[in-house]
């Protein structure tokens, strides 16, 4: 027996997170196992009745479980950020889940708007640092240069416009990305041993040729980390150049290493040659600690309540959350019968279907194990 977590958040979050526990508990009972699921009512609701984001005590019980499943958080009533860092970015931070696992693969059956391009071209899985980078939450806005609490803000500034640096006229803002040796090590090794189980390929991509004292350590030690990893092969890759590639040769890839915010744009372009936002998948492992499973994906809130959203990147995101577990088997049925239903033709709109988000999760469920 599983214990698992389970957090619907907002917009089409919960609709989307029952159409997962349906298919993870078809799995289950196809596979031998059972799953117990405990649901948290974390999310804009609860924030917009009581002003509560995540309780110190939710994090306490959070911790007793290897496996949390996550619908997605935002709504257009709360200010934007509230929710996204004072819920996501406070439990991906609070249980230390420094990789965040995004496969891009196009399922049989999917189409791409890459011309040319199909399922054995597009498969790859992006590694992106989960912890650091620009997300680390420093920054600050300040009115009046001279209010700025960083000394050298203030130098750089004191020239540039010729206003009086006391003047409320002059405002700047600022955020800092801070990036770590350790930080960017362990995420590498994660990189780095998952290449050894696919095709010994990595590539780095970052923006050492401007930011070169952050990507300049990531550089430094992605060169020490591969060093120790002889059999793997390497490669750099600049984030504008990156995007192009994606599109032009999707097939030269196989695990793509990245900071925080790199990791963030791409995977939504990654997202894109893999048939849609409707698709990806994510995990936000600590693979000592408690991960989170989720959709790449956000609240949708144009489509909450409508039963119209596609629930398959929460579905297979739930195969990868079977995985982490160790049900290999179950995880690898799951994502067979989410190509069955594709090819069944049972999906939403945005893949040219008229099926209903509950149509597509009870599909999914009935093909597992067949
Ligand atoms: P979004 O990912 O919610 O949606 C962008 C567009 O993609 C949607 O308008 C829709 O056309 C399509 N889409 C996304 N998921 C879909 C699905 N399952 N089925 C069909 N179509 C789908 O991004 P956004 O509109 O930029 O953000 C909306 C809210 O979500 C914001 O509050 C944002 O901060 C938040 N957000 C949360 C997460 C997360 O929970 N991990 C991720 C991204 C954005
Ligand atoms: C994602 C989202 C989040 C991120 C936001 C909502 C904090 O865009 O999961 O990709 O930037 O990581
Ligand atoms: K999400
Ligand atoms: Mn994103």
């Amino acid at each position: 027996m599983y214990r698992v977590a389970s957090i619907g958040g907002d917009g089409i979050g919960p609709e989307i997170l029952v159409e997962g526990k349906k298919v993870l508990d078809a799995a289950g009972e196809k596979y031998g196992f059972d799953i117990e699921w405990t649901d948290y009512p974390i999310g804009a609701d609860r924030y917009l009745e009581t002003g509560t984001l995540v309780t110190e005590d939710e994090l306490k019980e959070l911790s007793a479980y290897r496996a949390i499943y996550f619908g997605s958080i935002g709504d257009d009533r709360v200010r934007p950020g509230v929710l996204e860092k004072g819920i996501l970015l406070a439990l991906r931070f609070y249980f230390d889940q420094y990789v965040n696992l995004r496969p891009i693969k196009l399922l049989h059956g999917v189409s791409t708007p890459l011309a040319g391009k199909g399922p054995e071209d597009i498969d790859f899985v992006v590694v992106r640092e989960n912890t650091e980078d620009f997300y680390v939450g420093i920054g600050g806005r300040f009115k009046g240069r001279h209010h700025a609490d960083l000394q050298v803000v203030r130098d750089l500034y004191s020239v540039k416009f010729g206003l009086d640096a006391e003047s409320d006229a002059e405002e700047i803002a600022y955020q800092i990305g801070v990036l770590s040796r350790e930080g960017s090590r362990r995420v590498m090794e994660y990189a780095f041993d998952l290449a050894e189980r696919r095709e010994r390929r990595v590539t780095s991509v970052d923006k050492a040729n401007v930011l070169s004292d952050v990507y300049g350590l990531w550089r430094e030690v992605f060169t020490g980390v591969a060093a120790a990893h002889p059999d793997v092969s390497t490669e750099f890759n600049f984030v504008d150049a990156v995007t192009m590639w994606f599109v032009k040769n999707p097939e030269w890839f196989d695990v793509v290493v990245t900071p925080n915010m790199f990791g963030d744009i791409i995977t939504d372009l990654g997202a894109m040659i893999q048939g849609g936002l409707g698709l990806a998948p994510g995990g936000n492992i600590n693979p000592k600690g408690t991960s989170m499973f989720e959709p790449i994906h956000g609240s949708a809130p144009k489509y909450k309540g409508l039963g119209v959203a596609n629930p398959i990147a929460t579905i297979w995101a739930g195969s990868l959350l079977l995985d982490h577990l160790g049900e290999h088997e179950a995880a690898e049925a799951v994502v067979r019968a989410i190509e069955g239903t594709i090819r069944d033709g049972v999906v939403t709109k945005d893949l040219g279907g008229t099926a209903r988000t509950s149509d597509v999760g009870g599909h999914v469920a009935a093909l597992i194990g067949f």
